[in-house]
């Protein structure tokens, strides 16, 4: 039976087959269990003697199952071992990394461009009062003119402010009647404007003011012209239109000579080689007093710009609503540029 076993053992080479020679002869019923069994029937000296030889049989058995199946487990853990190696010479995974958002990159290089001139940044609140959004900028109640700019009432005299010439007001209260002033106010303004391609009800405006001594019109001219050549490029040409804004006299819509044909005319110009970017004029009388400030010693200019409008002449693209939907497709190609 030994032999018999020990030759089964030799040709078993997977621990499955090991532990179904296990059971046969070692098992409940296997054949060496029989054989103890039996002991029962016979004298009292063979007893012994089958016994041992019994006994025997079965150590030797179990020491050569114990030999596979240390066998089995070390082959087992030396192909885990070579199936988990890791090549540290293997380059890493690209992880997908994010992009600066096309309005953030325009409204960073307006800042830039605007800090480079000396300006500092300031900022106010989203959720404005009727008095810093209108009546200190020359727009009492019921002044026909509110009308411009259709707004979100949070309560009579608390709204989310439509655009971010609040924040001149603010600023001017803080300085105290001192000069010279000199800021940009980025942020986000809200209107009851139906969405369309060049429409949003919320969207960023950049605002600028210049307060100090002999603050003429040519400053404004010369300071918006090297603003659209740094962001457009050395060749743009702008011009002034007549308009009016009750917080700035005279006041002046802007355009720039058209990004995509030089002038020459083609469809986003409608054929007029010059796109609007921007209000401003010089800050009217009553919003220098009611800021602090004399109108008879300082003058000032202002200028408010939509970033959004920027940023689609800038890129060439013709829906604002692109900027808001979160469209991988159409925000992955500004990670490159
Ligand atoms: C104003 O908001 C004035 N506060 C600007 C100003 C500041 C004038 C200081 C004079 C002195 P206006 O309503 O035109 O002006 O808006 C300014 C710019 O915001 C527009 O030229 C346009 O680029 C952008 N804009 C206006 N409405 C929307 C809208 N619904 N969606 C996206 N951009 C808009």
């Amino acid at each position: 039976l030994r032999d018999e076993v020990l030759q089964v053992l030799e040709q078993v080479n997977d621990p499955q087959q090991l532990n179904d020679v296990r059971v046969k002869y070692l098992g409940k019923k296997g054949a060496l269990t029989e054989v103890l069994r039996g002991m029962g029937s016979l004298s009292a000296e063979e007893r012994p003697v089958i016994g041992q030889v019994a006994n025997d049989v079965r150590s030797a058995i179990e020491a050569v199952i114990e030999a596979k199946q240390q066998q089995f487990q070390q082959q087992e853990t030396e192909r885990r071992l070579q199936q988990e190696t890791i090549d540290v010479t293997l380059p890493g995974r690209r992880l997908p990394a994010g992009a600066v958002h096309p309005l953030s990159k325009v409204q960073q290089e307006i800042e830039d461009v605007f800090i480079g001139m000396g300006y500092s940044i300031a900022e106010g609140p989203e959720v404005e009062t009727d008095y810093y959004n209108f009546e200190a900028l020359n727009l009492p109640k019921d002044h026909p003119a509110r009308d411009m700019q259709d707004s979100f009432y949070i309560t009579e005299d608390i709204l989310m402010r439509t655009h971010t010439s609040p924040v001149q007001v603010r600023t001017m209260k803080a300085m105290n009647g001192k000069t010279p002033v000199k800021i940009i106010c980025p942020g986000r303004v809200y209107r009851r404007d139906d969405d369309d391609a060049t429409h949003s009800f919320q969207f960023n405006q950049i605002e600028g003011l210049v307060i100090g001594k002999n603050i003429r019109m040519s400053d404004l001219k010369g300071t918006l012209l090297q603003f659209v050549q740094e962001l457009f490029g050395k060749q743009t040409q702008i011009r002034l239109r007549p308009s009016f804004f009750p917080f700035t006299e005279p006041s002046a819509e802007v355009d720039v000579t058209c990004v995509q044909c030089g002038g020459h005319g083609c469809r986003m110009c409608k054929q007029s080689g010059w796109l609007e970017i921007l209000g401003c004029g010089m800050v009217h009388p009553r919003v220098l007093e009611m800021g602090g400030y004399d109108p008879n010693e300082v003058s000032g200019f202002a200028f408010g710009l939509g970033v959004e409008r920027i940023a689609l002449l800038k890129y060439g693209i013709d829906d604002i609503r692109a900027f808001y939907t979160n469209d991988l497709r159409f925000l992955s190609q500004f990670a490159r540029m």
